[in-house]
């Protein structure tokens, strides 16, 4: 994974420093492209440890075409919480101390860290015991799964641009195409995190399928080992699904940065050397839709320890 190495290097040598919407600031290039063979092993970072799990669970979400965290609590995936507890607490449903600003003020205060772990935990089990709460609390609204599976169109209908791409890879291969976009202008002022991962497009050659994500901002620390992954892995489902061979995915970047409280964690990072890239392995002859997390796990995976850095909300 020299790719991500480079990246990093990259901004740290390159990079201009400037103020984010967060308010942590940033060091940033502006456009950036990095390239991964999978046919050469699972693009997962081995400079620390990625939960791979996580990322299947996400990806399967998105692809059944949900938009409700129930699903990912159930799984234990907690990576989502946030923005359906934000919902919660803003409403009027909700009763209890002043949530105004959690994320933010959990990172520098440990005693209101604490009382948001225990609301937070609360919300959790009510969304997994309670439907209507769920149906109310735990929809994310026009997020990916709706935009990939069911895009609502200007006349009324409804488009299931995963389905549509499927269908042209295996009968236009050679389309230029074959392109899914979860930018949808008329609803992104209805979401929480406007879609960070913005379109991607396949291409057929050889027998190989390829896909490029654009990703209009990328965290490089936190953020894109996980992106990373999750495409490569989309690449080796759409594949199966098929009956192609994995080609390359290529991740082209808008606004790449590294925040400047992830220094001294990309420092660590970068002083360790790669080792041999996992294997993915598909347990299964379900189809695309059917495939659950269990069935998809990586092998011969030996990461580096984990490095914790705080997030920017
Ligand atoms: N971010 C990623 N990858 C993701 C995701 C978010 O890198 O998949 F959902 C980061 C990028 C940026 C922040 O640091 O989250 C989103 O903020 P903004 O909307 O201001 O670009």
């Amino acid at each position: 994974m020299d790719q991500y190495r480079n990246l990093c290097e990259t901004i740290l040598s390159t990079g201009t420093t400037k103020e984010d919407r967060t308010g942590t600031g940033t060091i940033s290039v502006f456009g950036y492209q990095m390239r991964f063979n999978l046919s050469k092993g699972f693009p997962l970072l081995t400079t620390k440890r990625i939960p791979f799990r996580l990322v299947v669970s996400e990806l399967l979400w998105f692809l059944q075409g949900d938009t409700n965290v129930r699903t990912l609590i159930k799984q234990r995936n907690s990576i989502w919480n946030e923005w359906a507890f934000e919902k919660w607490v803003k409403s009027e449903d909700y009763s209890g101390p002043d949530m105004n600003d959690f994320g933010r003020r959990a990172a520098n205060d440990p005693e209101f860290a604490l009382i948001l772990e225990g609301k937070m935990n609360e919300f959790c089990q009510q969304i997994i015991d309670d439907d209507d709460f769920a149906a109310t609390y735990g929809d994310l609204g026009p997020v990916y799964g709706k935009q990939w599976r069911s895009w609502a169109g200007a006349k009324g209908e409804i488009i299931d641009q995963l389905q549509n791409v499927i269908h042209s890879i295996k009968h236009n291969p050679n389309s230029r195409r074959h392109i899914v976009s979860a930018w949808n202008p008329s609803e992104v002022d209805e979401m929480a995190l406007p879609p960070c991962h913005t379109m991607f497009q396949f291409y057929v050659a050889d027998g190989k399928l390829s896909c490029q994500l654009y990703q209009r901002s990328a965290d490089v620390f936190l953020g894109v080992p996980f992106n990373i992954a999750s495409y490569a892995l989309l690449t080796h489902l759409i594949a199966r699904e098929c009956k192609l061979e994995v080609g390359e995915f290529i991740h082209t970047l808008g606004d790449a940065h590294l925040y400047l409280n992830h220094m001294d964690q990309v420092e660590l990072q970068l002083s360790r050397s790669e080792k041999t890239l996992p294997e993915l392995k598909i347990n299964s002859t379900k189809s695309l839709f059917e495939l659950v997390t269990e069935d998809i796990t990586v092998e011969n995976y030996d990461p580096h320890p984990t490095i914790k850095a705080p997030i920017a909300v």
